[in-house]
């Protein structure tokens, strides 16, 4: 006869002779499938995103098929709050409808749960700790749900939390259950109860944040608890997920949405299913991007609500975009044009600051002429659609930013990519794909990695092949070169890329994109570049706090030299090998989930930086990326490098 199992997995890893815990999960399964189980389970503890384990326990106990409880699932509802802050407001006012009054204590109880293995149990209305072993809290433990077997060697957040939500809220004198998840990448939680039923709630946590927890709580008389432990932990619970719904289903890719979309919230609103399923998938796979607001503007430190960050992950290199002169004539151009142009350049919308800014712009970059663009995407979307057509060929870097990519594909020219700033190969894939008219393009700094262009090369290829260069110069402007001319200062070279694309956003303080190059191309560009066309013109202020920028960085040079100064002792204080030839400085983690906890442990330490993961950068090669800024002090610097260290050696 065949046996039923319990299979637990357990996982965790000793830091500073301390054990973390990693990961646990477990399942009731028939016996031919216990082998196959315990290998998903395995899997996904050495995969996890809390990191490695150094420990991985796996039991099998058997169980009495005739002690097993069958129960429903618990309702699903789902709460998609804007922020942290209304989602624990949720979380608050929901306890509240059970009369479970948290009030002001809720960050506390959270702050005791974290790290725990289990869960707290805590009264009802004292909130005191009910467990017998406060290090360890209570396990709920023995639950599946009815079904067949299925690979899960990826956490399923969801359906994992809805088993154990719906046991624990028929725990006798369990009156409501509280959780948010403790992987860095979920921020999801819930608030469940028999009468509420499942309500799941996001954010209730800031994205990177590795702490959770859960809470029971507790309004039966005292001489039960020990029943209600017992129950918890040993109970042997099968789940039935909502009949209706079709077992294929709710076991299927899509059992988050198939169950939410019958929420009342949701019911008649299938128009969005694909949407909603859009989301849900981003969330399991831990893809889900939150918004993660500041309350002051840009500066070598930064506020969030009360906390004060450095601000070590800023374009705003040269310390622009705050200063007084910057913001003086910003203010002065709003209150004499007011604050939208009211047009498109060829329209209403042109004004003699734009045509002085192009003027200055022009002059800056040695170029003959100059076409401002409401923002670099538009400029680079909108010169490559311009310039190139279904018979031209594009040459485009392996590592080109996202609005060069989508310009390329907009043009519907062929596209041939060849390999990260790789000049032999650039020159193969031109042999390879003889065109009669195409042009090279290439970010002139990369924004992900850091690192320059080849450009004396690229330059002599594209003139000896006879095609049109495009360099784009985002992160260039205001960094390289002893003035902050751009590439070819840094080079030494008197003549440039066909082609030079820039933006006012990063070094200039500003926003804004523009296209310097012969008077020719911009007249051409004038007629046909549909991003410039179509797009209402930059506002008076950004105009105008660019024209100031540029005229601050001509007077003081030593902007430029300082940051360089910066980035040189960054790097060599952080000793990663090498000086960035740019301000842009990436400390490879590799680890998509240890480069989120590093990011999110450096925050907890005062520094704002960035973990950029796929699709911004290839999978497995995810990084801290760093920015200098010219009001960074050494001391700054330093602090940021010590920390660093611990972070990447946690
Ligand atoms: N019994 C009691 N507490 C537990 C158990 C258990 N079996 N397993 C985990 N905990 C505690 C422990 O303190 C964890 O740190 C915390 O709960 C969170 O556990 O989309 O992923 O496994 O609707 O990280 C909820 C939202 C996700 C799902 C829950 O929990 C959704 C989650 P995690
Ligand atoms: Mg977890």
């Amino acid at each position: 006869m065949s046996h039923l199992y319990n299979l637990r997995m357990r996982a965790d890893r000793t830091e500073h002779g301390r054990s973390i815990h990693i990961s646990g999960a477990e399942r009731i399964c028939q016996e031919k499938i216990l082998p196959d189980l315990a290998h998903d389970l395995c899997r996904r503890a050495l995969l996890h995103s809390r990191g490695k384990p150094d420990h991985l326990h796996i039991t099998a106990n058997v169980l009495d098929a005739q002690n097993i409880l069958h129960l429903p699932a618990l309702p699903v509802t789902s709460y998609e709050e804007k922020d942290v802050e209304s989602g624990l407001a949720r979380v608050q006012a929901l306890l509240a409808s059970l009369g479970i009054d948290v009030g002001c204590q809720l960050p506390s109880l959270l702050a005791q749960a974290r790290e725990k293995r289990g869960a707290l149990l805590v009264d009802a209305h004292s909130f005191t700790r009910l467990e017998k072993d406060p290090e360890r809290g209570v396990r709920a433990s023995c639950m599946d749900f009815q079904g067949t077997y299925r690979s899960v060697s990826q956490k399923e957040h969801f359906l994992e939390a809805l088993i154990l939500a719906s046991k624990v809220a028929h725990a006798p004198g369990i009156c409501a259950e509280l959780c948010v998840s403790d992987d860095p990448d979920y921020v999801t939680g819930y608030v469940a109860s028999r009468s509420l039923g499942y309500c799941r709630i996001s954010p209730l946590k800031p994205m990177g944040s590795p702490y959770g927890g859960r809470l029971f709580f507790y309004n039966g008389e005292m001489s039960d608890l020990e029943d209600c432990v017992r129950f918890l932990e040993t109970q042997p619970v099968l789940i039935d997920l909502p009949e209706e719904k079709g077992a294929q289903d709710v076991l299927g890719k899509n059992a988050e949405t198939s169950l939410t979309l019958t929420t009342q919230a949701q019911t008649t609103t299938s128009k969005w299913a694909p949407l909603a399923q859009k989301l849900a998938s981003l969330r399991e796979q831990h893809l889900l991007r939150h918004l993660d607001p500041l309350t002051s503007g840009p500066g070598a430190y930064v506020e969030k609500n009360d906390e004060r960050y450095l601000l070590m992950s800023s374009n705003d290199y040269l310390g622009l975009a705050n200063d007084e002169r910057v913001k003086q004539r910003a203010a002065e151009a709003l209150m004499r044009y007011g604050t939208g142009s009211g047009g498109s350049r060829l329209t209403s919308g042109s004004l003699c600051l734009h045509t002085a800014l192009e003027e200055e712009l022009a002059r800056f970059k040695h170029k003959e002429a100059c076409l401002l663009f409401a923002t670099g995407y538009q400029a680079n979307v909108g010169t490559i659609q311009a310039l190139c057509g279904k018979d031209d060929v594009i040459f485009s870097d392996a590592l080109n930013h996202a609005s060069i990519i989508d310009g390329c594909r907009l043009s519907g020219a062929r596209i041939v990519v060849y390999a990260h700033n790789d000049m032999a190969d650039l020159e193969r894939k031109i042999r390879e794909n003889p065109a009669a008219h195409g042009l090279v393009v290439s970010d002139a700094v990369f924004s992900m990695d850091g690192d320059v262009l080849d450009f004396p090369a690229f330059l002599e290829i594209c003139r000896r092949n006879n095609l049109l260069s495009m360099v784009d110069e985002a992160h260039a402007t205001g960094v390289l070169g002893a003035t902050g001319r751009g590439i070819e200062e840094h080079f030494g070279l008197e003549d440039g890329a066909d082609v030079t694309i820039g933006t006012l956003s990063k070094a200039l303080g500003s926003e804004g994109g523009f296209v310097v190059g012969s008077a020719q191309l911009v007249d051409y560009l004038r007629n046909s570049a549909r991003s410039f066309i179509f797009s209402t013109s930059l506002s008076p202020a950004p105009v105008a706090a660019a024209l100031e920028a540029l005229h601050i960085l001509a007077c003081e040079s030593t902007r430029v030299t300082r940051l360089r100064d910066n980035t040189r002792y960054f790097c060599e204080t952080l000793a990663c090998g090498k000086v960035s030839p740019s301000a842009i400085v990436p400390v490879m983690v590799y680890d998509e989930r240890k480069a989120l906890r590093c990011a999110a442990w450096l925050r907890e330490h005062g520094i704002f930086v960035q973990a950029i993961r796929y699709p911004s950068v290839p999978r497995g090669q995810a990084r801290l990326r760093f920015a200098m800024r010219c009001d960074h002090t050494r001391e700054d610097l330093q602090r940021t490098c010590a920390l660093i260290a611990c972070a990447l050696g946690r």
